[in-house]
């Protein structure tokens, strides 16, 4: 009987049927997934705080064997779901602190932290976690927006501002802080020009679509990785197209294909970040699940890029 399918349907949801652990006794895996229901501080529509029950419950009817590459991704990267950080919604602040030392704690023990969200403002906190592991850090974001933003509202810690604090970690270099996929009119002139004043490096649709994808994402990779200790991975999942990804806060027509996204999130695997995130899941808007399935697939792939697939 095949085991595989023992794990499709039945049982506790857990991240692609992987066994539970702690932060504190990880049992030999090499990535840690862990869930992380934030979505305070929100410029967009609400609801990525379901993100990680959805993303669990859909990653449990996917197989770990991929035929065309002929390798079993839980084999060769032993992985855990090490729940979620506990968040606690009215403050911001204190469920940043919580998510840098989860993020901090996995990292120290050279194991690869997987974030499932939530909104894009976890990964100040995650960021933050992974940066104090390393001794020069670079940041790359796929992502339909800016997140430059000095403040949203008054406010430092929202999902306007991912980038900037990013960028403002002591031991981040700027010139390393990248952003891929801009696209729509959602980002505003003031974030243009923010992210010029620190000297980050935006790549638009139309400027990857000249280039050419592959190549775009690699000349963008080399610029994160130029001079650096380690690489943090954040995946805004409004890059992907509207019609692919409508589960979402912001989703954006003239995004990046499956195929697209799928291509990049193995060149950001392939780089060896020390820790990556998936943000921007809110299944109230995927009525047909296939936001999750592709956040699955997505996740996979940046996976299978880490142990050179
Ligand atoms: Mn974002």
């Amino acid at each position: 009987m095949n085991q595989d399918l023992r794990v499709i349907q039945s049982g506790v949801a857990t991240f692609f049927g992987r066994p539970m652990a702690t932060i504190d006794s990880l049992g030999g895996a090499r990535c840690a997934i862990t869930g992380i229901p934030w979505d305070e501080g929100n410029a967009g529509r609400n609801g990525a705080n379901m993100g990680p029950r959805a993303f669990r419950d859909a990653s449990s009817w996917f197989f770990g064997y991929d035929a065309q590459r002929d390798f079993d991704l839980w084999e060769e990267l032993p992985t855990v779901d090490v729940g979620d950080v506990p968040v606690m919604p009215p403050n911001a602040e204190a469920t940043m602190s919580l998510i840098e030392s989860h993020i901090r704690r996995i990292c120290e023990q050279g194991v690869l932290p997987l974030s499932i969200g939530g909104n894009h403002s976890l990964a100040i906190g995650a960021a933050r976690g992974a940066a104090a592991t390393v001794g020069k850090m670079g940041y790359i974001s796929i992502d339909a927006h800016l997140d430059t933003a000095y403040d949203w509202g008054g406010e430092t810690l929202t999902s306007g501002c991912p980038t900037m604090r990013a960028a403002e970690i002591p031991n981040v270099d700027p010139e390393n802080v990248v952003v891929f996929g801009i696209h729509g009119w959602l980002n505003p002139r003031d974030q243009v020009m923010s992210a010029a004043e620190q000297g980050i490096r935006w790549y638009g649709m139309e400027e990857i679509q000249r280039l050419g994808v592959e190549r775009a994402i690699d000349e963008a990779l080399a610029r994160a990785l130029d001079g650096v200790d380690g690489l943090y991975v954040s995946f805004d999942l409004d890059a992907v197209d509207a019609s692919a990804f409508p589960g979402t806060g912001t989703p954006e027509p003239g995004g990046f294909t499956p195929r697209e996204t799928f291509q990049i999130a193995r060149a950001l695997g392939r780089a060896k970040p020390i820790a990556m995130d998936l943000v921007e899941i809110a299944p109230i808007y995927d009525l047909s699940g296939i936001s999750a399935r592709l956040a699955c697939g997505t996740a996979m792939e940046m996976l299978s890029g880490t142990i050179g697939h």
